[in-house]
């Protein structure tokens, strides 16, 4: 995670440059959003924390999880539309939010290369680390390929991000936007359309309601690496604001709540404890049974989704979708 640091990082390849990404909004420093976050019931941390270069690791070893569904579902979906997609919207780049390890996209690249086009891509990630290896990988896989990398926080306002020349496709792929609440959602789905040009399109993955006990495993998995990509947000706030977690002090707990469509992940203190806070020269109380609410991932019906994208002055131009309705990935376009 780079939310503090915004210099360029010093990895260069040919074909790639890495540009950080000024926030228009100021952004809250670690220490503010835990300041923020602990001050409500429950205590509550934004999810970006959980992406320093471990926590990247762990979210790609959970998409080969065999609960965690959404990876694959989404990858046989974009395996069987790239070529469709990429005909309709022969894009002259691919601009990527969240991009991480940008798994998926190489199906898209793949189908650009076999219609003999070469788009440019632009991934756009709050952590950089996960950038670079990914850009690697991709280099050496796309020798054609040239790749501008943005590091920032795509929460943090668009009117910043750089606008590539030619027609371009967004890519907002993994159901990342269910990480965000609906009012938040709303407001990032606006600046991608405003930042969208009327030729442009955005492909957006968003996950589906389903069976509960489905959607539990997916982030509660056997193998416990979801619950250790949740703990190790407690290790990125050691080292972010000078805090004495103890992660194992803290149990995963990963629940559907119905009402809300949602996913949530919460730590769950073990015993009593006292955490300290450096960087604010505070302390915590976490008595036994307190939670720690780390993330919300919003689950989706066809009606919401078509509202979300309407909020957000987008109209749906094709949706596909496996059978069974696990997952949809949406290609959209602005309102004209
Ligand atoms: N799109 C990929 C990765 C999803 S994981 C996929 O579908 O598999 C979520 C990604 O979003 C991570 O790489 C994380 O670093 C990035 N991310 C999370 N919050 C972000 C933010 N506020 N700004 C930019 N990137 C963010
Ligand atoms: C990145 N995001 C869409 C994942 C999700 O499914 O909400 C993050 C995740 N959290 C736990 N498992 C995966």
């Amino acid at each position: 995670m780079s939310t503090t640091n915004t210099e360029p990082s010093s990895w260069r390849a040919a074909a790639c440059t890495v540009t950080p990404v000024p926030s228009v909004h100021r952004l809250l420093t670690p220490a503010e959003d835990v300041a923020r976050g602990f001050q409500g019931s429950p205590k509550r941390l934004p999810p970006k924390y959980f992406y320093d270069d471990h926590g990247s690791r762990l979210f790609d070893r959970i998409c080969d999880t065999p609960e965690y569904y959404p990876m694959r579902t989404e990858a046989r979906l974009l395996a069987e539309s790239a070529r469709a997609v990429m005909a309709s919207v022969q894009p002259d780049c691919i601009l990527e939010m969240g991009s991480g390890t940008s798994r998926k996209t190489e199906h898209l690249l793949q189908a650009a290369e076999q219609a003999n086009a070469q788009p440019v891509y632009w991934p756009f990630d709050v952590c950089d680390s996960i950038m670079t290896s990914a850009a690697e990988r991709l280099c050496g896989r796309f020798p054609w390929l040239t790749i501008h990398a943005l590091v920032g926080d795509y929460g943090a306002g668009l009117d910043h991000l750089p606008r590539p020349p030619g027609r371009c496709l967004y890519l907002f792929l993994g159901g990342s936007l269910g990480n965000f609440e609906p009012e938040e959602s709303a407001r990032v789905l606006s600046e991608i359309a405003s930042h969208m040009g009327p030729d442009d399109r955005l492909l957006l993955g968003v996950d589906r309601v389903k069976d509960r006990s489905v959607l539990e495993a997916a982030y509660d998995d056997a193998a416990g690496v979801t619950a250790a990509f949740n703990r190790n947000v407690l290790n990125v706030l050691n080292h972010e604001v000078d805090a004495d977690f103890e992660p194992e002090a803290f149990a995963h707990e990963a629940f559907f709540n119905e009402a809300q469509s949602r996913i949530e992940m919460h730590l769950v203190s073990r015993r009593d404890q006292r955490v300290q806070v450096g960087a604010l020269e505070r302390v915590y109380d976490f008595p036994e049974g307190e939670r720690l609410h780390t993330e919300i991932s919003r689950k989706f019906t066809p009606a919401s989704i078509a509202d979300e994208l309407a909020r957000a002055g987008l109209v749906m131009d094709e949706h596909y979708q496996p059978e069974d309705g696990a997952f949809s990935l949406v290609l959209a376009a602005p309102q004209q």
